[in-house]
């Protein structure tokens, strides 16, 4: 294995990026591997990643690379094995004088982003480059940069590990449990309030959560608008988005694609759709995937959905639907 890495960081000097590249080059994510990393940011900013660098020298990590930082996404993107893609404008800013709430406001101002930053990926990153888009609309980001870029040997996903992470905290609580004895947490469908967070198909004690939560009042009234509407929450809450959790749950998603998943278990990340499932193909969907010894990283195909399950998971899946006719116009 190659000793050294290269991550390329979107969004670098926004508040989930600090909490998030420590953690890249901490020993912990890619192990004992030496971490380069690119850390892009807009012009207006990106001066202020000088400041980002010099805490980075200070802190001791002895698995830094080279860091650089830069407002050129090309020049950033070569040779680059990861890119995690964290840029773009979160909801509950005010935006050219309005309050970015809507998903639609959402799709068109960071939509255009993807197209740059997907061609640049698509001809500059590694053939085998793996792409994170945590920014949101993550999903259809995601579905616009892999456009972009046409490049199929590239692993383009979604990040839906912070939905998971936070269903599996609900569940463990309502169970008794420990996050950790909560497994195969799966999210379908799209990374916004109509996500399905499968509680059937979760493993909880090694139980499948159907038989281990006989409430369906509870999981129908409490449990899914929680974790459906839980960055809202968290918004309302502290006034900024989610930042700690996401950056983790960004860690949580490589370290999942960057190491075997054990047999029973699954991580959640969206990815485009083969027709698995019955999904359109090509919407990047939320799905249980697996990353098998080789690194490939697969769709689990064998879990069984309920009528229930079905039924919540094609309201997410009509929602990609209309996001993506909603970009067509990106997609030339
Ligand atoms: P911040 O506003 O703190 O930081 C975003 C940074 O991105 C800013 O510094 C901005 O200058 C930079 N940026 C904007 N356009 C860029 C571009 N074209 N190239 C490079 N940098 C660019 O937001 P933060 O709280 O860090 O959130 C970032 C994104 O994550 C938001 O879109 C947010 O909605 C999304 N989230 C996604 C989550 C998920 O689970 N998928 C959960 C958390 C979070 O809400």
């Amino acid at each position: 294995m190659d000793k050294s890495i290269k991550v390329v960081v979107t969004g670098a000097a926004g508040q989930i990026a600090y909490s998030l590249i420590p953690r890249l080059i901490d020993g912990n994510t890619f192990g004992d591997r030496i971490v380069d990393l690119a850390l892009v940011e807009i012009p207006q900013v990106v001066d202020k990643l000088k400041g980002l660098v010099m805490e980075l020298e200070d802190s001791y990590f002895p698995q830094m690379g080279k860091v650089t930082y830069t407002d050129n996404f090309e020049e950033a993107s070569k040779d680059a094995d990861w890119f995690l893609l964290v840029g773009s404008i979160p909801r509950g800013i005010v935006y050219n004088g309005k309050k970015i709430e809507e998903r639609s406001d959402l799709l068109s101002i960071n939509g255009g982003i993807f197209v740059e930053q997907g061609k640049a990926i698509g001809s500059y990153g590694k053939d085998n480059a793996k792409i994170l888009v945590v920014g949101n609309p993550a999903n259809t980001n995601a579905f616009i940069g892999k456009h972009a870029a046409n490049n199929d040997n590239q692993l383009w996903m979604a990040m839906t590990m912070l939905d998971s992470n936070r269903a599996k905290s609900i569940l463990a609580k309502k169970t008794n449990n420990n996050v950790s004895d909560v497994k195969n947490m799966i999210i379908w469908g799209n990374h916004s309030p109509t996500m399905y967070p499968d509680s059937e198909n979760a493993l909880i004690s090694g139980d499948l959560g159907s038989s281990v939560i006989n409430d369906m009042n509870w999981i129908e009234s409490e449990f899914i608008p929680n974790v459906q509407q839980r960055g809202k929450a968290v918004i309302d809450a502290r006034g900024a988005s989610s930042a700690t959790s996401a950056a983790k749950a960004a860690i949580d998603t490589v370290i999942a694609c960057e190491n075997p998943t054990e047999p029973g278990n699954c991580f959640s990340a969206a990815i485009a759709s083969d027709g698995a499932y019955d999904v359109p193909e090509g919407i990047i969907c939320g799905y249980p995937l697996m990353t098998l010894d080789d690194g490939t990283i697969e769709i689990k195909r064998d879990i069984s959905l309920s009528d229930f399950a079905k039924t919540k998971f094609k309201v997410s899946i009509d929602e990609l639907l209309s996001e993506r006719d909603a970009v067509k116009h990106l997609m030339k």
